[in-house]
């Protein structure tokens, strides 16, 4: 008879296909809604779609980072239970439409994504800014630090990656409250490449130097993308170091209801992802990651990531859909 964690392994494989078709859902339903300028309606279909796919699952799931609290949102808010209930107990991370806006001006990187994990092992985040640093593995380990200042921080990279700063691409979100940031970044001789959206694609390229040429993700976005990301590069390896935003009383009440008992701890990947976990996303507009969705005369294509923490394993997953009525 299989033991206890053989059979839990078995599962993960099964459930590591069957979460492919959770995010194919979403991002079928968010493409038909692409460039229509209403991030709203796009998110909302997502969120359907991944909801009624979800429902399908043999797992017995919680939602824990989702759309929002209970009162603020009416599905896949944290907390939901998800799954037929008969399976086993996981930690379900959902952002069924990263990057609205992208999708609602159908610009490039919009993704559908979602990670499942080991139940109690993914980081209860609430819907705040982090702050994030992101480099892909092969580099000797406490590398990244929020604390090490922008600037400092390049040199450091570069000097472990035997290069000079002008070698070095950072990865940051075009905002207004990185503008110091993306001076410092400069400064220090290395280039910046900015994106609009979608920071857990962001981190995810930073892992991959080797393809997208972007060695570092630095700067602030919402948490439960870190979270996401994390997944992601808890399977991939590379670092990552973020520290929630509790910048007032209510949002240091809310972490706390939350579990979280020191407002400024550094995480890193293992704290946020402390079991094993699967991570999924597919393209809902065309991206560097992922080719977006597309709606062919007789099938509908998907392009789809899957990975595995166990294993490390990286799939790609080309699917044409023939059976429209599906979606
Ligand atoms: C990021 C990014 C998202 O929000 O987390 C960012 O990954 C941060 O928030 O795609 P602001 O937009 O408030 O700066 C998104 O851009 C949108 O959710």
């Amino acid at each position: 008879m299989a033991s206890a964690g053989q059979s839990n392994q078995v599962l993960d494989r099964i459930l590591s296909i069957e979460i492919v078709r959770v995010t194919e859902r979403a991002a079928v339903a968010a493409a038909r809604l692409r460039g229509r300028g209403n991030e709203k309606e796009a998110d909302q279909a997502a969120v359907d779609a991944m909801r009624r796919e979800l429902g399908q699952l043999a797992i017995d799931g919680t939602v824990v980072i989702g759309e929002g609290e209970r009162d603020e949102a009416p599905m896949l808010f944290i907390g939901e239970n998800v799954g037929t209930g008969k399976g086993p107990k996981v930690d379900i991370a959902v952002d069924p439409l990263e990057g609205t806006t992208l999708c609602a001006k159908d610009m490039p990187g919009s993704i559908a994504t979602m990670a499942m994990a080991e139940g109690g092992t993914l980081l209860n985040a609430p819907d705040v800014y982090m702050e994030k640093i992101a480099v892909g593995p092969g580099y000797d380990k406490d590398l990244v630090d929020l604390d090490v200042p922008p600037g400092e921080m390049i040199a450091r990279l570069a000097k472990a990656k035997g290069v000079k700063p002008d070698a070095i691409t950072a990865l940051i979100l075009d905002r207004p409250r990185h503008a110091d940031m993306i001076a410092a970044v400069r400064k220090a001789g290395a280039a910046v490449s900015l994106i609009t959206d979608g920071d857990v694609a962001g981190v995810i390229h930073a892992a991959q130097q080797d393809v997208t040429g972007i060695d570092i993700y630095m700067g602030i976005g919402g948490a439960p993308e870190g979270v996401l990301a994390a997944a992601a590069l808890s399977c991939i390896g590379g670092q990552m170091q973020c520290r929630l935003v509790l910048d007032t009383e209510e949002k240091r009440a809310r972490a706390a209801k939350m579990g979280i008992k020191d407002p400024r701890k550094k995480y890193g990947i293992k704290d946020m992802v402390t079991g094993g976990c699967v991570f999924a996303a597919t393209g809902v507009t065309d991206g560097n990651l992922l080719r977006g969705v597309k709606f062919g005369k007789h099938t509908i294509e998907t392009e789809t990531v899957v990975m595995r923490s166990v294993t490390g394993t990286v799939r790609w997953v080309r699917a044409e859909h023939r059976m429209q009525s599906k979606f």
